[in-house]
């Protein structure tokens, strides 16, 4: 029934959205996807086996892209934004370059790819703040979600900007889920996931293009 299912909104199209991680090397673009993923962190990093995973959300398949430890050439290249849907934009928040790398790199070849409907600011490692200065106030993060979405109409309580920790998984998961939730409110209309065990049934992780979907590092 399920497959069926799948199978029948595969051919209405629906099945494939893609969603790239983007952003400076070590702001925390694995760790998040980790986070959310494996409902893990890893403190340790390399570069990962898969290109993409899959999140299974209700009917849809989503893809989500990592740059897989090239962020120089991925993260600025037309091919690694072609055909997204969304793009999720992470800078840590105790790096002014990152942020600003963001705003005056990344940003503008997305915009030129003319894709990424939906980005999506994340301040991460929100963990640190207790003990560190950070370089990036929350004004300016929620100043660049909204500059970056002006074809949303999005108020100011509804901008798509999260301060994240992938150590802890503060505001990961509301995140993700923003995302998933900005192309399909309803995930699935017949057996909607409607508490968190049948949420953490519904993610699965399927195979990359080489047959890996090798997400620990150490
Ligand atoms: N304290 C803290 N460290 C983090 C967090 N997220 C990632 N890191 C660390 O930052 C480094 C880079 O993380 P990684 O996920 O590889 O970043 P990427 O290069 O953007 O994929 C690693 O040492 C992680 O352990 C976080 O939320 N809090
Ligand atoms: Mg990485």
């Amino acid at each position: 029934m399920e497959r069926i299912r799948r199978n029948k909104n595969k051919k209405r199209g629906l099945s494939e959205t893609k969603v790239v991680m983007v952003g400076d090397a070590s702001v925390g673009k694995t760790s998040l996807m980790t986070r959310y993923m494996e409902r893990e962190y890893i403190e340790c990093t390399s570069t990962i086996g898969a290109a993409f995973i899959i999140k299974t959300w209700g009917i849809h398949d989503i893809a989500i892209w990592d740059t897989a430890g090239e962020e120089k050439y991925a993260g600025m290249t037309t091919f690694y934004y072609r055909n997204a849907s969304a793009a999720i934009l992470t800078y840590d928040m105790f790096d002014r370059a990152s942020f600003h790398n963001l705003r005056f790199r990344y940003i503008p070849v997305l915009n030129d790819v003319a894709s990424a409907q939906l980005k999506v600011i994340v301040a991460n490692k929100s963990d640190l703040l207790d003990t560190h200065q950070r370089q990036v106030t929350k004004e300016e993060g929620l100043e660049l979600a909204r500059v970056s979405n002006p074809h949303l109409n999005l108020d100011n309580s509804n901008l798509p900007y999260f301060e994240t920790s992938a150590k802890t998984g503060d505001n990961v998961d509301e995140m993700f889920e923003y995302v998933f939730r900005h192309f399909y409110s309803n995930p699935d209309a017949e057996s909607a996931p409607s508490s968190d065990e049948n949420l953490e049934a519904s993610i699965k992780l399927e195979s990359s293009p080489k047959g890996q979907s090798n997400y620990s590092c150490c």
